[in-house]
This record gives structure tokens, C-alpha cells and sequence, in this order.
């Protein structure tokens, strides 16, 4: 057994956490020719396969309570919650005074934007890695001719609830949670570009990701994902399949709201939205349900925009979205938490440059039956023209899939990847290889690493 081979068997999170805190403090060596304790991968990422799946539901009564809040504060400050104007100031009053009562440190941003004094609101959820920060964001502002309660009383209330949801479950996920409510989106995001640009680069470069909700509470709904970072994308697409909702890629354009601030800088970013003045197709309205023919929402930026102009499903469902995009993707890894258990061979192989191919092997034992169909193959390449290699991956009985063909044009270093094999067809058991050939002269590297989930 090659002391570089581990197995990593699989346990129930809880255990592997306890398991992996022991180690820490029992820490010895291996004994000779025993496998040494490996990394804590698989744990870690059941630990956060298991924070997925505890997103709470988000009470559509809590958020429709905040709705009639934000309602009540235009009716009393001349109709609206537009930048510059008291109905503003007394929104942002009203959240940072749930936030604070909450445990969340809050912080209150000023900028001035037409003459008039503009406010973000930033709350930070005390923990987690603060070199991982997920964001989660929402426009506060209406516009001066009505209440804006779906644009965007909806997006500001359903992440205020999330934010108190995350008190009331004292969640601790592995990243750093951060909350905002921004001023000034619609006389051209303008907050949120503030935000932005304020941020020390080094501060910006901390923030993993960015999640948007702007009108997502729409009388005519229609279930819509921003098809922006991927990992977003699916974790929010994946949520409506869960619940039987089918959803469109939102398609009016970038630059419509703050996520664009955030995506401008090179931040990842996703978002949820029920539509505004574009008409529900006949096709739409066979899926979701709702009026054809008619817009999202006929009170797009009207005085019409109160509590009356709010779907209830489009709401709770987009709610409950949210809730679960916190909860997935503030956990420890964006990859797919392996499934079970992860064997590794972590000794270095150097590759020859433009010669023959070199192999790294895991040998596989104790499974039953065959390997799965999303075999979950993970590769760790150091080389400084990725593009010279091929890499394919070798079953026990010497079928080859091809992980990586190579490219003349693909001059970045390394190759860091877990690849999803299709690999029901092959006993479990066995030696599986990873092979790797540098097919062009010039630029060396060497396997650093090799691993197989099951
Ligand atoms: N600009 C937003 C409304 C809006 C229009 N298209 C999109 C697309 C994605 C998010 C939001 C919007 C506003 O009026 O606040
Ligand atoms: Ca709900
Ligand atoms: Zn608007
Ligand atoms: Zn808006």
C-alpha cells in the first residue's frame, strides 16, 4: 500500500467533525506503512452538504410584516421611499433597528448622489472565515412615485427575514455572511457602486460572492435566475426544480440592478427576479400560471408599486430561494461535496516533458458493485503550460476516459479540477490510474495529487 494512498471512509458529519477535532488534539504519526490521517476533505464537505440541507423556511408572514412596515413609513413621509426623502431614511431606521436587536453589527454608509445624502446599510453576521465573505443585497429605495413595495420593499424584506432567520438559527457556516440594503439603485446604483468603490481592493477581493433580489415579489410572477456565476445559478435553479418551479434565465440585460456594481469588480454573482413591465407569455403563463398577455408587474414604478402589488407564492417561493442560496453557498467549498468516501494518492509524479505518459494510482477495495455514474475525479496538476498535457482516467480493467485533451492556445499553469465521470460500467474495486502525458516541448510539472469519490 503505498503510503501515499488514503482512504477516507465516509461518516455522518457530526462525527467526522468530532472525529477530525480528536485528531487535532490526539495528533500522532502513522505508523509505518499505515495510512497517515488524511485531510479533513470529505467531512468538511458532508458538513456542508448537511448546512444545505437545514435552510429554514422563510415565513411569508414575517416578510409581508416588513412589507407593511415599509408601507406605512411612505403613507407617512409624502407617498414614497425614494432616495433623498424621508420615507428613505426612515426605511433604512426601520431594518438597521430589527438587524441591530438581531446580534448583527451594523454599519450605516453615507454618499451623496444628486445633491442629496444617500444611505447603505451593511450588516455583518458575527463569524466565519472573513477571507470568505458572501454577500447578500437588496435595494431599499423607490422610486419618488409610489412605495416601491415590490420594487423593492419585496427584495428588501425577504433578505431582512433571511438575516433574522440566520439569528434565530445562530447559524455558523464556514464563510462570513454579510447583508445590505442600498440606496440610490434607481438614479442608477448608485449605492451599491459606492459600496463598491469604497471597498479596499484587498476587502473586495474577500467577498466570494454577491446574491441580488430585486422585485421578487411581482403580482404577475414569472421565476427567473440570473445567468450569471454558475455555482449560483445552479444552486438557485436547483432549489426551484427541488419544489417543482421551473425557471428562466432572466434576460433583461445586465446593468439593471446592483449586482452589476459587484459583477463590474470581478466578484462572482446571482440573483432571483419575478419580472417587472415585460409581458408574461402565453408559454409563461402555461408554466407558472398567472394572466398572459399582461406585464409582471403593471405597477412597475407607479404609485400603484403598495402591499396590494405583491404575489404571495412569487414571494414566500423566491424567500425561501434566498434562504437556501445563504445557507448552500456560505458553506466550506463550492465543489459538489463528495457523496461518500475519497481515496487519494498524493505522491508527487514528475511528468517528462514532451515524452512518455506517467501515472498516478488509487487502489480501491472493500466497495461492492460497480463505481457510480457521477464518479467524482479530482486532479491536481502542477505545470506551467497546462496545455501541453492530456490526461485520462484508467479503470482497473484499463478503459480510458478522457478528463483533458490538450491545447496549444491554454498557456495557464496548473490543472486543479474534480471531473464527473460516468463510471457505472467499472467494478469499484481495483487500481484506477490517472494518466497524464506532456505532448508538446518546453514547460514541466508533476501529479501533486489524485483523488477518487465515491
Ligand atoms: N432596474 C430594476 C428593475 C429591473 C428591471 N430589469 C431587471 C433585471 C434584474 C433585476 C432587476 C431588474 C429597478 O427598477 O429597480
Ligand atoms: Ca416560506
Ligand atoms: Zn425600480
Ligand atoms: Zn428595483
Amino acid at each position: 500500500m503505498n503510503v501515499s494512498e488514503h482512504h477516507i471512509p465516509r461518516r455522518t458529519a457530526a462525527t467526522a467533525a468530532l472525529t477530525l477535532a480528536l485528531a487535532g488534539l490526539l495528533a500522532t504519526t502513522a505508523p509505518a506503512g499505515a495510512a497517515a490521517p488524511a485531510a479533513p476533505a470529505a467531512p468538511a464537505a458532508e458538513t456542508a452538504a448537511a448546512a444545505a440541507a437545514a435552510a429554514p423556511d422563510i415565513p411569508l408572514a414575517n416578510v409581508k410584516a416588513h412589507l407593511t412596515q415599509l408601507q406605512s413609513i411612505a403613507t407617512a413621509n409624502g407617498g414614497n421611499r425614494a432616495h433623498g426623502r424621508p420615507g428613505y431614511k426612515a426605511s433604512i431606521d426601520y431594518v438597521k433597528a430589527k438587524l441591530d436587536a438581531a446580534g448583527f453589527t451594523t454599519t450605516v454608509q453615507q454618499f451623496t448622489s444628486s445633491g442629496a445624502t444617500g444611505y447603505n446599510l451593511i450588516a455583518d453576521w458575527p463569524g466565519g472565515d472573513t477571507n470568505q465573505v458572501l454577500m447578500a443585497g437588496a435595494h431599499l429605495d423607490s422610486v419618488s412615485s409610489g412605495p416601491g413595495i415590490n420594487d423593492n420593499g419585496s427584495g428588501s424584506a425577504a433578505v431582512l427575514e433571511t438575516a433574522l432567520a440566520v439569528s434565530r438559527a445562530q447559524f455558523k457556516p464556514a464563510k462570513h455572511l454579510r447583508f445590505a440594503w442600498w440606496g440610490a439603485e434607481e438614479l442608477g446604483l448608485v449605492g451599491s457602486k459606492h459600496y463598491v468603490n469604497s471597498l479596499p481592493t484587498t476587502e473586495r477581493a474577500k467577498v466570494a460572492g454577491y446574491l441580488n433580489f430585486d422585485m421578487i415579489g411581482s403580482p404577475n410572477p414569472g421565476y427567473f435566475v440570473y445567468d450569471d456565476d454558475p455555482a449560483i445559478e445552479k444552486t438557485f435553479k436547483d432549489y426551484f426544480a427541488s419544489i417543482g418551479v421551473p425557471t428562466e434565465i432572466e434576460t433583461e440585460g445586465d446593468g439593471r440592478s446592483d449586482h452589476a456594481s459587484f459583477k463590474n469588480a470581478g466578484i462572482p454573482v446571482g440573483g432571483l427576479f419575478t419580472g417587472a413591465s415585460r409581458t408574461k407569455t402565453s408559454a409563461q403563463a402555461q408554466k407558472w400560471g398567472g394572466t398572459a398577455g399582461q406585464a409582471f408587474d403593471r405597477c412597475y414604478h407607479s404609485s400603484c408599486d403598495t402591499t396590494s402589488n405583491i404575489n404571495d407564492t412569487g414571494l414566500d417561493r423566491n424567500s425561501d430561494a434566498l434562504a437556501h442560496g445563504v445557507w448552500t453557498l456560505s458553506a466550506g467549498t463550492t465543489e459538489p461535496p463528495p457523496t461518500g468516501d475519497t481515496y487519494e494518492n498524493t505522491a508527487d509524479v514528475a511528468i517528462p516533458d514532451n515524452g512518455a505518459a506517467v501515472t498516478s494510482t488509487v487502489t480501491v477495495s472493500g466497495r461492492s458493485g460497480n463505481a457510480p455514474a457521477a464518479l467524482q475525479v479530482g486532479v491536481d496538476i502542477v505545470h506551467t503550460w497546462r496545455g501541453d498535457l492530456v490526461v485520462d482516467l484508467l479503470a482497473p480493467d484499463g478503459t480510458a476516459y478522457r478528463l483533458k485533451n490538450s491545447s496549444s492556445s491554454d498557456s495557464a499553469d496548473n490543472v486543479r479540477a474534480t471531473y464527473t465521470v460516468d463510471a457505472a460500467g467499472e467494478a469499484a474495486n481495483g487500481a484506477w490510474k490517472l494518466r497524464v502525458q506532456d505532448v508538446a516541448s518546453q514547460d514541466t510539472g508533476y501529479i501533486n495529487a489524485f483523488r477518487l469519490t465515491f
